[in-house]
């Protein structure tokens, strides 16, 4: 018999159940592909049980979108590839913790955001055995994180001002304002006269760009912006390399980045100035932190992006953003920006442009059991 290694606490799979949600958004969000008024959000509950006989509980949410405009992965394929191919496997390796899920589905190609929702969910209920915080788990000592707001193509750029003036009152400090050709220089331009030169403000394209609009894009270069993210399609590392050149503003990259190896690349060729990290493109919170250390290595700035989480992920995110290496601020705004109702009992709120970093044991939140249930779409017992 092998002894199992120290400091380690293996967990059996007992039942995972998937929830779908509907979420409705408080205005609809607009970007480069596209305009959405509704969130389909699928969760993740798991049961575990341990050979002496605890039992825990945990939670994880999958960032998928409903169609494959962001990334590949939709939400009804997230719930597939979960029943039908990464639960069986998880469970044919036997009992497991939170470190050992991303391994033990290695030999399974993509599927990052369903990947990373198990691993996530995994986690959650191993910290909450342990009464451990998430915040403890990755060592992070920063009570409050700044706070971001991204907002979406407006039809027009008077109401996009109101729209962004109605953020600045609610404090966020620092605004990312969502581009695509014909809607960029002038949207620019004025929001940057409305925020005056002391705001942080960035820009992202969500893959809209070609390789020849280099000329175009360094006009931006005049409005002082901290970033212009994921200008090119996500495959062209090399155009972004190119770009980076040819455009003063750093350049960052969100969707092209899907793991730490090929951040790494990414960094080497100098299409990566500065990395976007969001937990469900890269197959969960642990790759997140990898990438986190490798940046911080490297010396390129991170900052912790948004999927229009509920407070589950909202939560997660908070506790990550809350390490050393996040130097800018992210995309996680409050609940309120673009729910009415959240599904957990104390929503992400701000104060003062800032985020609390949750402490509680487990990922950081707590679920409101009768809001959820009112949102439910539907509920499969996967395992
Ligand atoms: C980004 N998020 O950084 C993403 C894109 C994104 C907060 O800007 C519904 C409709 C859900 C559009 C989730 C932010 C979405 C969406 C994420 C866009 O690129
Ligand atoms: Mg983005």
């Amino acid at each position: 018999m092998t002894a199992a290694p120290n400091n380690r606490s293996f967990w059996t799979l007992e039942r995972v159940e998937l929830r779908r949600i509907a979420m409705p958004l408080v205005a609809p969000f607009r970007t480069s592909f596209g305009s959405q008024t509704e969130r389909d959000i699928l969760l993740v509950r798991c049961e575990l049980s341990a050979a002496d006989g605890r039992r825990t509980e945990g939670w994880g949410e999958c960032v998928a979108l409903s169609d494959p405009s962001y990334s590949p992965e939709y939400v009804d394929g997230a719930q597939h590839v979960m029943i039908h191919h990464l639960l069986p496997r998880l469970v044919a390796g036997g009992p497991l913790e939170a470190a050992d899920v991303a391994p033990r589905l290695a030999k399974l190609h993509g599927h990052p955001m369903a990947k990373g929702a198990l691993e996530m969910a995994v986690l959650d209920a191993q910290l909450r055995a342990e009464n451990r915080s998430f915040a403890d788990f990755l060592g992070v000592t920063a009570t409050r994180i700044p706070s971001g707001v991204s907002v979406g193509i407006h039809d027009t750029v008077d109401a996009l001002l109101a729209t962004v003036q109605g953020y600045l009152d609610d404090g966020y400090v620092r605004i990312k304002l969502k581009i695509e050709p014909g809607n960029d220089i002038e949207q620019v331009a004025a929001v940057r006269d409305l925020i005056g030169p002391d705001t942080p403000f960035q820009v992202d394209a969500n893959t809209a760009y070609r390789r020849t609009d280099g000329a175009h894009l360094r006009q931006l270069d005049d409005y002082d912006l901290l970033l212009i993210e994921q200008p090119l399609p996500e495959h062209d590392i090399i155009g972004h390399a190119r770009l980076a050149a040819e455009v003063a503003t750093p350049i960052c990259l969100d969707e092209s980045l899907v793991s730490a190896a090929g951040t790494a690349d990414a960094i080497e060729l100098g299409a990566c100035e500065i990395a976007n990290i969001k937990p469900g493109r890269v197959g969960g919170y642990l790759e997140a932190v990898r990438i986190h250390d490798l940046c911080v290595a490297k010396g390129i700035p991170v900052w912790c992006g948004g999927m229009l989480e509920t407070g589950i992920g909202r939560a997660a995110n908070a506790v990550l953003a809350a390490l050393p290496g996040f130097t800018l601020p992210g995309d996680i705004s409050a609940s309120t920006r673009f729910y009415a109702e959240d599904i957990v009992t104390e929503p992400i709120g701000i104060s003062d442009g800032y985020v609390t970093v949750p402490t509680s044991p487990g990922l950081g939140f707590e679920i409101a059991t009768t809001i959820l249930d009112s949102a439910t779409t539907a509920t499969v017992q996967a395992l």
